[in-house]
């Protein structure tokens, strides 16, 4: 009686056997074509993950980003909205300030306004008067940071 070699983990007569001797060598383990159709396998499934790690790791710096810029945004906004309603801060228009003297941290050195800053997060800001009515102006800040601007918007009226 042979059981232990019959009961080991033979798969359809020819595939592993544990170790033990189950059969003629020419039915011990995996053929070539088998071994290359796992590795293959198995390389689609690796390159999966990988794809979705990748995608991942974009998703996430690219919300990291947006949150900095939407922050970054309302943060200038509510210090706009404060200024008395004839500050120079407020006057209709454009206003870029160098990124040297713009309040912010626009290369992420942990420095803010340092001599000579310059950087990706670039912040501006649109002061339009009497809109949308009379004795009104529309502040619309813009913070862009690699390709991609967060714009609020809010409102002041001479009070
Ligand atoms: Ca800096
Ligand atoms: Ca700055």
């Amino acid at each position: 009686m042979n059981s232990k070699a019959e009961t080991c983990y033979s798969i359809s007569g020819r595939g592993w056997t544990g170790g033990v001797a189950a059969g003629p060598a020419s039915q011990k383990g995996f053929t070539i074509i088998e071994v290359m159709v796992a590795i293959a396998i198995l390389s689609v499934g690796m390159l999966a993950a990988w794809a979705l790690q990748y995608s991942s790791t974009r998703g996430n710096t690219s919300s990291r980003n947006l949150t900095l810029s939407a922050s970054c945004a309302s943060d200038r906004l509510e210090q706009l909205i404060q200024l008395p309603y004839a500050h120079a801060d407020l006057a209709a228009g454009t206003s870029t300030p160098a990124q040297d003297a713009d309040g912010i941290d626009n290369n992420f050195n942990g420095e803010i306004d340092e001599p000579g800053e310059t950087g990706p997060l670039r912040i501006s800001w649109q002061v339009t008067d009497d809109t949308p009515i009379p004795q009104t102006k529309t502040i619309r800040v813009d913070v862009s940071l690699r390709q991609r601007t967060v714009s609020v918007t809010s409102y002041r009226a001479n009070l």
